[in-house]
């Protein structure tokens, strides 16, 4: 079980904004490794013309918690979470293409081993005890791959895609720009 008893390390320095903006849009995300997107990447070509909105390979990613716009000033405390937490490394098999009606979006997604579900409900819970107010979704471990689906999307199973996750990170969405990976920290 993730618990606050030691420091992990970050493996990825802080990335500062230029601008003076007063709101950050996070989130804590698996972030894959080039080898997973180019096999996401495949599928997507391999189940054909779902959407032209296709996401670009380079912002696949799988949302841990998304804590929407929050003050810039909360940056350190977001990131102490992630300091804080000591998690377990995991192996997920992307063995599905799922769709979420109302979003409208097609994802790969992958049943969440017990490991990977602590390590989300032990950021909601360290975000919930920083008094950050964040939209709250059940957890559904998904990639997005596709936006702006027409249904009917037939959900189906694929050979399984192997990510051994070893890490997570801090991504900030910012406009007209390819997510930006603030900081990830280790697994055990
Ligand atoms: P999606 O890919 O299913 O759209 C950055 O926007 C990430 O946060 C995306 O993975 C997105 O999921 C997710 N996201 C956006 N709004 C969200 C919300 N209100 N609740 C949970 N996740 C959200």
């Amino acid at each position: 079980m993730p618990g606050a008893e030691s420091k992990s390390t970050p493996v990825e320095t802080t990335v500062t904004r230029s601008d003076d903006t007063t709101t950050r849009r996070l989130f804590f995300a698996l972030w894959p490794p080039a080898s997973i997107r180019r096999q996401i990447a495949g599928e997507r070509d391999a189940i054909g013309p779902v959407s032209r909105q296709r996401v670009p390979a380079h912002n696949y990613h799988l949302t841990l918690l998304f804590l929407g716009d929050q003050d810039a000033d909360q940056l350190g405390n977001i990131q102490s979470l992630g300091d804080a937490l000591v998690g377990e490394s995991f192996e997920l098999a992307l063995d599905r293409w799922g769709f979420f009606d109302q979003a409208r979006v097609a994802w790969l997604g992958a049943r969440a081993p017990k490991a990977c579900l602590e390590l989300a409900d032990a950021l909601k819970s360290g975000a919930e005890a920083l008094g950050l107010e964040f939209p709250t979704r059940p957890f559904v471990p998904h990639l997005t791959v596709f936006r702006r689906v027409a249904p009917p999307f037939s959900p189906c199973r694929i050979e399984p895609i192997g990510w051994f996750v070893r890490d997570f990170s801090l991504i900030e969405s910012i406009p007209h720009q390819p997510y930006q990976v603030l900081r990830s920290w280790h697994l055990e």
